[in-house]
């Protein structure tokens, strides 16, 4: 049997990395297009190259960006994939309202090009579109949010996705192209970027404990994520392109925690327990065994909009993809620790 075909934006990114781990496990032939950097942005999949391209050639990189459309559909027509994952985004919430034009530019307009070579090409009957879509697109809506909540996005990176989510279910009705939206709540791993507030929160820890570093400053410990592990959701992403039928779905745990919570967790963990004084931008957190300030709040990390709280509902994908989160959120914070301690 002819191998399946893979094409992934985003596979210099968390997702994008353990996604092509998940398909070339599964033998697929995986194509990924990153982005032409001054400095290099394969470290997340450098040992991929070694293993998968210099042995088997199942693996391959190719220069691109969801900005520009005759790279896209020149990549498309040569690959003929039969699998995109939509993975390429400015992905970091706070940075959106810093670059809302290019983030329109890349999480919007980038997924309608995509959609468009589809049909410029007519592959239509050839290749399906997983888009990654976000639980941010829900805003400040009532909590838990599922498959019927309406959206209130509230940063220019939940407009910007939004603009995709539509696109994609309208080119899927217009056009009979198999385009999915999952809408995925907050995922974590080792993989994931320095700047988003759970692997800035362990790194940070770690440092203190070695005293490398005296203090991380953080913005909101108040708004509350539903955190699931990015292994388990790559395999989601998969599975809403094996379905019968294109649709979306929800993909979360169902369970909350404010930043504090994940705070205290991470320090406990290490060994450091925490005591909490002050309230607002005064608020602090205390080494308990050492009364040294530890944690201080810095405005510059809270957004223009906050996102309070984050829960999902994905009762509608573990019915109809049998897919539900298997690693819990303990093991996957330990699991993040246990990778920076190796790597710090
Ligand atoms: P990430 O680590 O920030 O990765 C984003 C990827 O997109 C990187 O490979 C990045 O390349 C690439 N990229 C950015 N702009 C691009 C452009 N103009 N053209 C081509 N590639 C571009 O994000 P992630 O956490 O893996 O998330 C993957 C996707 O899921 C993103 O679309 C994100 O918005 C969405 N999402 C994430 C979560 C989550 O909790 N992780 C939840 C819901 C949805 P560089 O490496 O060169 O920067
Ligand atoms: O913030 C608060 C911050 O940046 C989580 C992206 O993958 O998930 C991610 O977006 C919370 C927010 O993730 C700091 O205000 C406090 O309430 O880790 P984050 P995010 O904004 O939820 C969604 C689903 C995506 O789609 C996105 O692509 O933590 N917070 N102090 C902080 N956040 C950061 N980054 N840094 C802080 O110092």
């Amino acid at each position: 049997m002819k191998k399946k075909i893979a094409l992934i934006f985003g596979i210099t990114g968390q997702d994008g990395s353990l996604l092509a781990r998940f398909l070339l496990k599964k033998n697929y032939l995986v194509h990924g297009v990153k982005r032409r950097s001054s400095s290099f942005n394969t470290s997340r999949i450098d040992d991929l190259y070694d293993a998968y391209y210099k042995k088997n050639k199942n693996f391959k990189l190719h220069y691109g960006d969801v900005t520009d459309s005759l790279n896209i559909i020149t990549l498309i027509k040569k690959i003929k994939p039969h699998e995109i994952y939509n993975l390429a985004a400015q992905s970091h919430v706070k940075v959106s309202f810093e670059t809302p034009e290019y983030t329109a530019n890349a999480d919007a307009l980038g997924c309608l090009r995509i959609l468009e070579a589809i049909r410029i090409l007519n592959y239509q009957k050839t290749t399906k579109l997983y888009q990654a879509s976000t639980s941010e697109m829900f805003g400040d809506a009532k909590a838990p949010q599922d498959e019927n909540t309406p959206f209130k996005p509230n940063s220019p990176y939940a407009v910007a996705k939004l603009y995709a989510y539509w696109i994609v279910k309208s080119y899927r009705t217009a056009y009979g192209i198999f385009s999915c939206n999952g809408v995925l709540f907050n995922h974590e791993s080792y993989a994931r970027g320095e700047t988003f507030v759970t692997k800035k929160i362990i790194q940070a820890a770690i440092k203190i404990k070695n005293k490398k570093q005296n203090i991380l400053y953080l913005g909101n410990l108040n708004s509350i994520r539903d955190w699931g592990d990015a292994r388990d959701y790559v395999e989601s992403m998969w599975k809403i392109l094996q379905q019968k039928k294109p649709d979306d779905y929800l993909i979360s745990t169902g369970k909350g925690y404010t930043v504090k919570n994940f705070v205290n967790k991470v320090f406990k963990k290490i060994g450091i327990n925490l005591i909490w004084k002050g309230k607002g931008l005064k608020e602090v957190g205390i080494n308990k065994s050492n009364n040294k300030i530890i944690i201080k709040i810095d405005k510059e990390y809270f957004r223009p909009n906050e996102v309070n709280i984050l829960i999902g509902n994905s009762k509608k994908s573990q019915k109809k993809l049998n897919w539900k989160p298997k690693i819990p959120f303990d093991k996957m914070i330990e699991d993040m620790i246990l990778f920076e301690e190796k790597n710090t």
